[in-house]
């Protein structure tokens, strides 16, 4: 029979036989802490993206190269509590974007399409102001307004972008298919056709020319 790890917030690990769960009544693994929106759990995965690390991202290039290197512009916290590619499993995140701006473009997460490109995802704003820049496989670009609150549907075949438009972090939750897998270089190689810039004080897409 299957033994299953067993991690409870405080750090506390054991390992139960799922028959001696019968009539149990126990913490899950992790908690989403409200009071920093944190995750807490022994299986965690914390991601850190720097400056140094979102070349090709950004628009202006040489403004990118100037700032420091080793700025944060943002984070994810994931709980995958099945293997990648197990089909049917669900992943829990969230992403942390800084504000900040690279010239007029809003810090934004590099985006991507899913590997199974069908996958859909969720997404909702818990913190601060932002956009959800979404894209299909025709090329459109949208975006759809980030709140505390907000909830976004991203279908398959959508590539998905956050960027934070306001003065504090940008926090978002999401959930996606464990299968779903991460498809960086369509984005990297042909971008989104539009960036949301800062222009006279509003953020609007404006069509990529590059
Ligand atoms: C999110 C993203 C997260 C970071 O968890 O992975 O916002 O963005 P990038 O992966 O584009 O750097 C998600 O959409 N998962 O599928
Ligand atoms: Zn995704």
């Amino acid at each position: 029979m299957a033994v299953i790890h067993f991690n409870n917030p405080d750090n506390y690990s054991e390992e139960i036989n799922p028959a001696m769960k019968h009539l149990k009544v126990i913490k899950s693994p992790v908690e989403f802490r409200l009071a920093d929106y944190n995750l807490k759990g022994n299986s965690i995965i914390n991601q850190v993206r720097r400056i140094k690390d979102l070349s090709g991202i950004f628009l202006d290039e040489e403004t990118l190269k100037k700032m420091n290197a080793e700025l944060i512009v943002y984070t994810v916290q994931a709980w995958m509590p099945v293997d990648e590619s197990t089909p049917g499993g669900l992943y829990f995140g969230t992403s942390t974007i800084m504000p900040g701006k690279v010239d007029n473009e809003y810090f934004m997460t590099k985006g991507h399409f899913h590997a199974k490109s069908d996958r859909a995802e969720f997404y909702w704003g818990v913190q601060g102001k932002g956009m959800l820049i979404l894209m299909d496989r025709e090329r459109n670009t949208w975006a759809e307004e980030v709140y505390p609150g907000s909830l976004h549907y991203i279908g398959g075949e959508i590539a998905h972008r956050l960027a934070n438009i306001g003065s504090e972090n940008l926090i978002v939750g999401a959930c996606w298919p464990s299968d779903a897998g991460h498809n960086y270089d369509e984005i990297a190689t042909n971008g989104f056709s539009a960036r949301l810039l800062e222009v006279d004080n509003i953020p609007v897409l404006v069509e990529n020319k590059n």
